[in-house]
């Protein structure tokens, strides 16, 4: 008889083997669900939290609804727009088609070139603004005309789904008034993304008060963009801000109402802003001169001397980064001055912000004539102006420069 045992104790063995296998893949299957279900619940977990408290205790800084649930959306949009600057390098070395690197081969109204990230940090401000359902209309750097929402009233609005924090909020937007106008420069400083350097968003928020603005003085109703261009405009900007895209990103608002300037950072892992400063205020007098003297053959003689006086003196130092949002920012928190004599900045959406948060802060922001930034007259939505802010003590000594 032919012996088959070696045959069978093989056929059983390959038997046992095939089962273990079985097994080892079955477990394995088992595990990746079991970890792709928890990976879904702490993100469904952060998400919560995410909606829960974007911002932590943002609604000691604010009573209306409509504008917690508009600095939300905001706060978020810089949670985004602060993601993609520190990924866009990565991306575009993996030479990804959607990359967010470099130049977008596109100039905007005043002719700058813009970069990819600044479209697509517009892109996020307006669709933030947009879902707040809070807003009746917008501006922007990267758009010459004003955004006007009000057509959306009934149609759009009634189609978007609010989100849950929407939902926290009693009257989320539909049947609420839209009364807020936001300019905004969405990436400010953007040429300098490529190198690592701190940039920001800044923006500020107009109120259209439909009371006041039938009280033209002749009868008529002012349009919301005629509300927001009408004299003294920078004293209707009821709250302003940025947010800091550097070693942290930092947000930081300022409110007309309660005169607070708050910061609060955003701490990377749980994707809230912790209330970090809860009431800031410029040091009397700082040590830091910032301004970029490479123009200085363009500059007055006032502002000559200034920036001489500063370099006599034992205590001062000079800093610019080149980022408004990352020089203004310093200021507020070290004290000093900082300026942009020439008058490339624009006035709605990067003097009165940082005027406002200056201001509030207890500082000082001025013309080259001397007159407060706030109460300049805007006749334009993307007009430009000159402007120095800093510390009450070094601004009375640029004033007395300047001969103000
Ligand atoms: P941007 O809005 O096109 O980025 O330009 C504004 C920036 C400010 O952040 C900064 O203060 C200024 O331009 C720097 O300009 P300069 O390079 O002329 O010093
Ligand atoms: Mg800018």
């Amino acid at each position: 008889m032919r012996d088959t045992t070696h045959f069978i104790r093989a056929k059983r063995y390959s038997t046992t083997e095939r089962e273990r296998k079985r097994k080892r893949e079955k477990d394995a299957r088992e595990k990746r669900t079991k970890e792709t279900r928890q990976t879904r619940q702490t993100r469904e977990r952060e998400g919560e939290c995410r909606t829960r408290k974007m911002i932590e205790r943002l609604e000691e800084e604010f009573s209306d609804p409509a504008l917690i649930r508009l600095m939300e959306k905001i706060a978020s949009a810089c949670t985004e727009i602060s993601d993609a600057i520190r990924v866009q390098a990565i991306d575009d070395s993996k030479g990804g088609t959607g990359s967010l690197s470099g130049r977008a081969n596109s100039t905007n109204i005043q002719g700058e070139e813009q970069m990819k990230l600044d479209i697509y940090s517009h892109d996020v401000f307006e669709k933030a603004c947009r879902e707040s359902n809070a807003c009746i209309g917008l501006i922007s750097e990267e758009v010459e005309e004003y955004i006007d929402l009000r057509g959306v009233e009934q149609g759009e609005q009634q189609q978007l789904a609010p989100s849950s924090s929407d939902q926290q909020h009693k009257g989320h937007g539909l049947g609420e008034e839209k009364k807020y106008i936001v300019a905004f420069d969405p990436l400010d400083g953007s040429s300098n993304v490529a190198y690592g350097v701190s940039v920001g968003s800044i923006f500020s928020v107009f109120e259209y008060n439909k009371t006041t603005a039938k009280n033209d003085g002749e009868g008529n109703t002012r349009s919301p963009i005629e509300e927001v261009l009408k004299p003294q405009t920078g004293r209707n900007v009821m709250c302003a801000g940025y947010c800091v895209y550097g070693s942290s990103t930092d947000l930081v608002i300022a409110t007309r109402k309660n005169t607070r300037v708050v910061g609060w950072t955003l701490d990377p892992f749980s994707k809230t802003y912790v209330k970090t400063r809860a009431n800031i205020s410029i040091p009397m007098r700082g040590k830091i001169y910032s301004i970029n003297e490479g123009y200085e053959h363009k500059f007055s003689e006032g502002m000559k001397k200034y920036i001489r006086d500063c370099k006599d003196s034992p205590t001062m130092m000079a800093r610019y980064v080149g980022s408004m949002v990352a020089d203004v920012h310093r200021t507020l928190l070290a004290g000093g001055t900082f300026h942009y004599p020439l008058g490339k900045l624009r006035m709605l959406y990067e003097c009165f912000p940082m005027a406002l948060v200056i201001e509030v802060a207890g500082g000082i922001s001025i013309s080259d004539t001397g007159s407060n930034t706030l109460d300049s007259a805007v006749a334009s939505i993307h007009e430009r102006g000159a402007i120095h802010l800093g510390s009450k003590e070094n601004m009375d000594d640029l004033k007395k420069c300047l001969g103000l």
